[in-house]
């Protein structure tokens, strides 16, 4: 494979252990192999959000943009509609993504846009040091419950596969080799993408033994069956002991949302003679 430096100078603060490492060298392998099949690197476009996740963006030798709490979706949306040809791929908290931004998770799923979302789900807030977000489980505790948390977790795929995600998968930072397949499937997937990653928060809520003991992998499943992809989704309601599916649960050709949004517009033809123009006159 093509040898490409993808790290940068920043100084890497995640406490030893975090599983945003494995997500981190996991997607700069699928990008280093992306490019030795011809994606040159300059069409892919990282966005994060706030929050130690967020700080992947600084590790990854690649054109990125920091967004703000909640609205790295919308921002990533934003990246594909001006330039359709970009591959953008959007790192989130479960708190960003699960939480303060969840409206945008859902109308870009239901939009079909042609973005890939990776979730940090650590299940706590992990830069504010441990408080409880959507998907922590019931009685958890952390710095905003001390006594624990009085209300049950949503189960982010279900609602991702009832809003019109077509392409949904489950990895943990313990098995790279299959967050390496995921991540490069998600990506060369046409429309929108997303894949939950158990990221374990080795500080706040290590996870790790947990999930070691109750994850299998998904074999053999009909991914275009919906009513299988849900009643595998439903195995597990973060919450609950059950066994925790990993893979892809759910894969379905639709038509993308930039396709028909950008088609047919009067002045498409000349769109970036005209976006240049904007920018020498104004810049
Ligand atoms: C509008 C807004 N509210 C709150 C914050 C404070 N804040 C910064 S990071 C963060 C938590 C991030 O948690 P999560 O999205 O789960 O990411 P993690 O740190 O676990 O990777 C919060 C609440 C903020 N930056 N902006
Ligand atoms: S606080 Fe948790 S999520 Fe943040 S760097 Fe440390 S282990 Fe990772």
């Amino acid at each position: 494979m093509n040898k490409i430096n993808l790290d940068t100078y920043a100084p890497n603060t995640w406490c030893p252990g975090c599983g945003n490492f494995a997500i981190m060298n996991a997607v700069k392998l699928v990008i280093a192999q992306l490019s030795a099949e011809g994606l040159p690197l300059e069409d892919i476009v990282l966005v994060s959000g706030i929050g130690c996740h967020g700080k992947i963006v600084d590790y990854i030798n690649v054109n990125s943009f920091y967004s703000i709490h909640g609205r790295a979706t919308p921002v990533a949306e934003g990246i594909k509609l001006a330039k359709p040809g970009l591959k953008v791929i959007c790192f989130a908290g479960d708190g960003d993504a699960y939480g303060e931004g969840i409206e945008h998770l859902i109308f870009a799923a239901k939009r079909n846009i042609d973005i890939t979302m990776v979730i940090h789900n650590n299940r706590v807030y992990g830069l504010t040091t441990g408080q409880y977000t959507p998907t922590s489980p019931l009685g958890f505790k952390g710095r905003s419950t001390p006594r624990g948390t009085v209300e049950p977790p949503i189960n982010p795929l279900e609602l991702m596969l009832a809003s019109g995600a077509t392409y949904l998968a489950r990895g943990t930072s313990h098995g790279i080799e299959l967050l390496k397949k995921i991540f490069k499937e998600a990506i060369l997937h046409k429309g929108f993408s997303l894949v939950d990653v158990l990221q374990v928060c080795v500080t706040y809520f290590n996870m790790y033994e947990y999930y070691n003991k109750h994850v299998y992998e998904l074999k053999d499943n009909n991914l275009q069956d919906f009513n299988q992809a849900l009643n595998k989704i439903r195995e597990w309601d973060y919450n609950h002991e059950a066994p925790i599916a990993l893979g892809v649960f759910y894969r379905k050709e639709f038509p993308a949302f930039e396709d028909n949004f950008i088609k047919d517009r009067p002045g498409q033809a000349d769109r970036e003679s005209k976006i240049s123009e904007f920018l020498n006159k104004n810049i």
